[in-house]
């Protein structure tokens, strides 16, 4: 594997989740690969869980890791080709991008969507500048329309957790105060198509998602009808798709927050989120305490997706 930005990239889905029960059972018998190897992460926005469990899976490895928040300490960098750059901004992208490949052998990138222009985001014009100039494998940590680390370790943990071979898996829109991307329901439909799983959606109407990732998906409308039979629950806000409204908040209607009342119609579902997650906006205090949360799991699995994917790619280029 050269870059990994989306489910296509790991080829497939049975042999990489084995590969990762693997790592998961043994994480330390790969820790000569990277030897003498960097891992550069670059922050363009804030994480907790990708910031921390992609150095771990890196360490793991034997690489070193270095993280660089671009917007604290390092200079403002301009993203147009042929602007004046006579404003605020004392750094071009053009030279920060080959610049930081020299520093390591693998790179990590976290950008979100911007919601300036659609096209820019959906063109995934950042993440693909990096391809194109870093001269290095890139590693997507949630770009403007995917999350791919996160829909890998969400995969895992449903193959972990499920009873059957083929589980309902329901992905529900819930509250929040803020326009949020789309890049984890995006990613998670991709995955859970790629899966085969029985795969619901269900959201306000407006929220529609890029039909090019539902795919095969059920959208239901009504929150309740959809929860019915669930085997998982897997909750998370995304701003509007859709024509004009591209990126802004149409609801923040409390009716669709996930409670208990609710989990009671699925079949004993688990919940899931990727976390960071806002308590009683996307779901209530007694549901994400309960016996069947797994986002403490789901988390703990970051470790795992990202450690498979750096794995191969140190493979990949050793095989080079
Ligand atoms: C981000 C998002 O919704 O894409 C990151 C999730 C992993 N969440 C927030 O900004 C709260
Ligand atoms: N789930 C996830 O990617 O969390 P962070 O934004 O904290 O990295």
């Amino acid at each position: 594997m050269k870059h990994f930005t989306c489910v296509h990239d790991i080829g497939d889905l049975e042999v990489a989740v084995k590969e990762a029960f693997e790592v998961k059972k043994t994480p330390f018998r790969w820790d000569t690969l990277g030897k003498n190897k960097t891992m550069l992460l670059i922050f363009f926005d804030s994480s907790l869980r990708t910031r921390l469990s992609t150095q771990k899976a890196a360490l793991n490895l034997g690489m070193n890791a270095i993280v660089l928040d671009v917007n604290q300490g390092a200079w403002k960098l301009e993203t147009e080709r042929g602007v004046v750059m006579d404003g605020d901004k004392p750094e071009h992208i053009l030279e920060a991008i080959p610049v930081m490949g020299c520093y390591c052998d693998v790179i990590g990138v976290r950008s979100f969507a911007r919601f300036e222009s659609k096209d820019t985001d959906y063109r995934e014009v950042l993440l693909n500048q990096f391809i194109k100039y870093s001269g290095k494998p890139v590693v997507s940590m949630e770009a403007a329309t995917r999350h791919p680390l996160q829909s890998f370790a969400d995969l895992i943990t449903i193959e972990e957790y499920k009873k059957t071979a083929r589980p309902r898996v329901v992905l529900t829109w819930a509250p929040h105060p803020r326009a949020l991307p789309q890049a984890v329901p995006n990613s998670f439909a991709e995955w859970m198509n790629a899966a085969g799983y029985d795969f619901v959606i269900t959201h306000p109407e407006g929220y529609e998602l890029d039909p090019a990732f539902v795919g095969k998906a059920t959208v239901e409308y009504d929150q309740r009808k959809a929860f019915e039979g669930a085997d998982f629950i897997y909750a998370k806000n995304w701003a509007a798709y859709a024509g004009s409204s591209y990126g802004k908040v149409l609801s923040r209607d409390r009716a669709w927050t996930v409670d208990a009342e609710k989990m009671a119609l699925t079949n004993n579902a688990y919940f899931m989120h990727c976390l960071p997650v806002r308590r009683n906006m996307i779901v209530t205090d007694d549901v994400i305490e309960s016996p069947q949360s797994l986002v403490i799991p789901e988390a703990a699995n970051r470790v795992v997706s990202a450690q498979t994917v750096i794995k191969r790619i140190l493979s990949t280029e050793i095989a080079i």
